[in-house]
C-alpha cells in the first residue's frame, strides 16, 4: 500500500513535445515515450506522487510549411495532428497525466512571461541584424522559407537553415541563388532586429551545474554522452542565440517594437511542460497545484527525450528557468535515449521506409511491440526495427516463455486439479529455490528501473517467467500427481504465485497482458494498484476457483514477417534507393587531356576519422598523403561509420583549393560513386602506398 504522504516520492515525467505536424513512428515511441510510461507505471506502484506530463509542439515553421502543403490553416493542421498523435498514444497505452498543445492560450501566457521576466533581468539582448526579405511576399523570409544552391555540395534545393544533400548547418546568406520559398522570387537583405538569448552569459553557472549531474550529486549520474554534448558546447564558447523569428504563427514577442515577430518554437516548447501542468490542475479546479511539483524543492523533475534535443533540455531550458528566479526547478535526471532506426536506414514516410503504427496495431497486440521496443531499447546508441528480430522478440520470448508459462500452469490446474487452487504442502528444496526467487524479482526488476536502464529491467522481469518454466519442467507435476499429488500441489500453488508476481512486475512493460493474467488468476481489484512492495506476496485462498484460462498470445509466422517487409520502401522489398535502377546522369562537355592532367589524383590512407559535430553526414578524416597529412571534410556519414573508414586506401584529388567547411578546413576530396544517401568510396587495392600518383 502507498506509504504515508511524508515519505511519498514526488515526481514530474515529461516527455519530449511531438511536433503536430504528422504522425509518430516507433523510433519516436522507444525514445521518449515508451521508457516513460513504464518508469511512470512503475513508480506509481511504488507509491510515488507521480505525473507524467506531454502536449504536442504546434509551432514553428515545420509546421507552418507542412500545414500549407496540407491546404490547412496552421490552427487546423495543428488541431488534427494533436488528435491523431494522441490516437496513436493511447492505442499504445502510453498514459499521459495531460496532453496538451503549446497553442493553447496557458502556454502563450507562461511563454510571454518568461520572455518579459527574462528580458527584465538581461538575460535578453536586442540585436541589429540582417536578413533576407521577399519584396513580393512582404515578409521578412525565416531560414526554412529560403531555398537555394548548397555552397558545400552543389545541391540546388538546399534549405536556409540545412543542406538536404549534405547535411551541411547553413545560414541563410550562404546559399548561392536564393529564392523565396513561397513566392519563388529572389529576396532581397534588409536590416532586422531579434531578440537573443545570452547563454555566454550563463556558461560559468551551466558548466558548475553539469559537473554536478556529471558526478551524480543528488541522484543518477548522468550518461555520459550527455554531459560531453554540453561540455562540448561549453568548450567551443556559448554564443547568444536567437529567440524570435518573422512569422506569423507562434507566440507574439510581448514587445511592441516586435510587431510581426513570434518566440522561437524552441523558446515555447519546453515551457509547455509547465504549462500543460499548469493546465491539468486548473482542469481539475486546483489551480495552484501545479507549482507543488515545478517550485518544490522536494519534486524530482525527469525529461525523456531523443538525443537531438540534449542542447534544449540540458542546457538552454535550464538556463530559462534558472534565469528566471523563482524557484523553478531544473532537471534532475535528462533521460535521452540514442536513434531506432528501421532495417539498416532511418524511418522515412515520403520513402515509404516507414511502419504505419495504427496499422501495426490492427494487426499485432500492442504489448508484443511493447515488448519488443522495450527489448531493442537505443538506450546507449542507435539501434533498429528489424522485422525478424520482433518475430524472435513476439515467438521465443514473449510467447514461448511468458505466454507458455501462464497457460502451461493455468491448464495444468484446469485439468488436473479441478480449477481450484491448491495448497501448499511441505516445500522442498526445489520449492524453496524457487519461493526465494520469486521474492528477489520485484528488487531485481525495481534496481534496474530506478537507474533509467530499461532494457536490463525487461531481462530481470524475464527471468522470473523462464525460472518458472525451468522450474515447471525440474517438478515434473504431471508425473507426481498421481504417486505424489501433495508434491504436485505445491508445485503449482507456487507457480501460482509467481504468475501473480510476473503480472505486478510485467504490468509497466506490458500492461494489457498483465491484466489478462491477473483475470485469469481470479484475482480482484487491478494490478496497477498493487504495491511494488506487495508483488511476491502470495495472496491466494485455497480452494478458490480459477476462471477459465485463455491463450496469451499465437506466434506470428514467418509468411507474414516475409510480407511486412516486402512492403517496405513502397513495395520494393529492401533498400529502394538501392534496388531502383540509378538515373544515369548526362554527360559533362570533352576535355582535353591536359585538363585532366592538371588534376592531381592521390592514394591516400585514412588515419582517422570522426563525425563533424551538428552535421549528420560531414566526416572529418585525416588522410595520409605520403607527402603530409592533410584533414579532409566529407559527405559520407549517411554511408560509412567513422570507424570503418579507418585504414581505407582511398582516391583523393590532391591540388583542390582548401576551403572551409562547417567551420572545418578540408583539403582535399575523396573520391566516391553515386550520390544523395547511396555513396561508395573508391577503394586502391593493394600494393600501393599513400602518396601515389592516380593517372
Ligand atoms: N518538438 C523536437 C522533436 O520532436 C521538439 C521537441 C520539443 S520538447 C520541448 O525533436
Ligand atoms: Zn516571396
Amino acid at each position: 500500500m502507498v506509504s504515508d504522504g511524508a515519505k511519498r516520492e514526488k515526481i514530474l515525467v515529461t516527455s519530449a513535445l511531438p511536433y503536430a505536424n504528422g504522425p509518430i513512428h516507433f523510433g519516436h515511441i522507444s525514445g521518449a515515450y515508451l521508457p516513460a510510461d513504464i518508469f511512470v507505471r512503475y513508480k506509481k506502484m511504488c507509491g510515488a506522487d507521480i505525473i507524467y506530463i506531454c502536449g504536442t509542439d504546434d509551432h514553428g515553421v515545420a509546421i507552418t510549411i507542412s500545414a500549407e502543403a496540407a491546404r490547412r490553416t496552421p490552427e487546423e493542421h495543428v488541431r488534427i495532428n494533436h488528435d491523431l498523435i494522441k490516437s496513436i498514444f493511447d492505442k499504445f497505452n502510453i498514459d499521459f497525466t495531460n496532453f496538451s498543445q503549446t497553442s493553447r492560450k496557458v502556454n502563450h501566457e507562461i511563454s510571454q512571461e518568461f520572455f518579459t521576466r527574462l528580458n527584465d533581468k538581461g538575460l535578453i539582448e536586442k540585436k541589429e541584424t540582417e536578413q533576407f526579405y521577399c519584396e513580393k511576399c512582404k515578409r521578412f523570409l525565416a531560414d526554412r522559407y529560403i531555398t537555394g544552391e548548397c555552397p558545400h555540395c552543389g545541391h540546388k534545393e538546399a534549405r536556409g537553415d540545412e543542406c538536404g544533400g549534405c547535411g551541411a548547418w547553413l545560414e541563410p546568406f550562404d546559399l548561392k541563388n536564393p529564392r523565396c520559398k513561397v513566392c519563388g522570387g529572389g529576396p532581397e537583405r534588409r536590416k532586422t532586429v531579434h531578440w537573443y538569448l545570452k547563454l555566454g552569459d550563463r556558461a560559468e553557472w551551466l558548466s558548475n551545474w553539469i559537473a554536478e549531474k556529471e558526478e551524480g550529486k543528488d541522484g543518477m549520474p548522468w550518461k555520459k554522452f550527455i554531459v560531453a554534448e554540453v561540455q562540448g558546447y561549453l568548450k567551443r564558447g556559448l554564443q547568444s542565440r536567437a529567440i524570435t523569428r518573422d512569422l506569423d504563427w507562434g507566440v507574439r514577442v510581448p514587445l511592441a517594437e516586435a510587431e510581426g515577430k513570434v518566440l522561437y518554437v524552441w523558446f515555447d516548447a519546453p515551457i509547455g511542460y509547465i504549462s500543460s501542468t499548469k493546465e491539468y490542475f486548473a482542469s481539475l479546479g486546483d489551480a495552484g497545484k501545479w507549482t507543488d511539483y515545478w517550485k518544490n524543492p522536494q519534486c524530482k523533475l525527469y525529461h525523456f527525450i531523443g538525443k537531438d534535443n540534449i542542447p534544449f533540455h540540458a542546457m538552454i531550458f535550464p538556463i530559462m528557468l534558472d534565469g528566471m528566479e523563482q524557484d523553478y526547478k531544473l532537471a534532475d535526471y535528462v533521460a535521452a535515449n540514442a536513434f531506432l532506426n528501421l532495417e539498416g536506414r532511418q524511418f522515412s514516410k515520403s520513402e515509404g521506409w516507414y511502419i504505419d503504427v495504427l496499422e501495426f496495431l490492427e494487426k499485432y497486440p500492442v504489448d508484443s511491440i511493447r515488448y519488443y521496443l522495450c527489448s531493442d531499447m537505443p538506450e546507449n546508441s542507435d539501434s533498429e526495427f528489424r522485422w525478424d528480430r520482433y518475430q524472435t522478440a513476439h515467438n521465443s520470448e514473449l510467447t514461448n516463455i511468458y505466454g507458455n508459462l501462464v497457460n502451461r500452469t493455468l491448464k495444468f490446474l484446469e485439468t488436473k486439479m479441478g480449477g481450484k487452487v491448491p495448497a501448499a504442502q511441505t516445500l522442498g528444496e526445489l520449492d524453496l529455490g524457487l519461493a526465494q526467487t520469486i521474492e528477489e524479482a520485484p528488487r531485481r526488476v525495481a534496481e534496474r528501473l530506478d537507474a533509467f536502464e530499461f532494457r536490463n529491467g525487461l531481462v530481470a522481469m524475464m527471468e522470473l517467467a523462464r525460472a518458472g518454466n525451468k522450474y515447471f519442467d525440474s517438478s515434473e507435476p504431471w508425473r507426481k500427481i498421481t504417486a505424489e499429488p501433495a508434491a504436485a500441489e505445491t508445485t503449482l500453488r507456487l507457480c501460482l504465485r509467481l504468475l501473480k508476481t510476473l503480472s505486478v512486475i510485467s504490468f509497466p512493460f506490458i500492461p494489457e497482458t498483465a491484466r489478462r493474467v491477473w483475470n485469469m488468476l481470479g484475482l480482484e481489484g487491478d494490478v496497477a494498484k498493487v504495491s511494488w512492495d506487495d508483488a511476491a506476496r502470495d495472496i491466494f485462498k485455497d480452494g478458490a476457483s480459477l476462471p477459465v484460462a485463455e491463450i496469451l498470445f499465437s506466434k506470428i509466422e514467418n509468411k507474414q514477417i516475409a510480407e511486412e517487409k516486402k512492403k517496405l520502401g513502397g513495395g520494393k522489398g529492401q533498400k529502394p534507393k538501392k534496388d531502383a535502377k540509378p538515373k544515369i546522369p548526362a554527360l559533362k562537355k570533352p576535355v582535353t587531356i591536359d585538363d585532366f592532367a592538371n588534376l592531381d589524383l592521390r592514394v591516400g590512407k585514412v588515419l582517422e576519422a570522426e563525425a563533424v559535430q551538428g552535421s549528420m553526414k560531414m566526416l572529418k578524416l585525416s588522410v595520409d598523403l605520403g607527402l603530409e597529412t592533410r584533414q579532409i571534410i566529407a559527405g559520407i556519414g549517411k554511408c560509412y561509420k567513422p570507424e570503418e573508414l579507418v585504414g581505407k586506401m582511398i582516391a583523393v584529388v590532391a591540388n583542390l583549393e582548401p576551403k572551409t567547411i562547417m567551420g572545418h578546413e578540408s583539403k582535399g576530396m575523396l573520391l566516391a560513386a553515386g550520390s544523395g544517401d547511396e555513396i561508395a568510396l573508391l577503394n586502391v587495392g593493394e600494393g600501393v602506398s599513400p602518396g601515389e600518383r592516380i593517372s
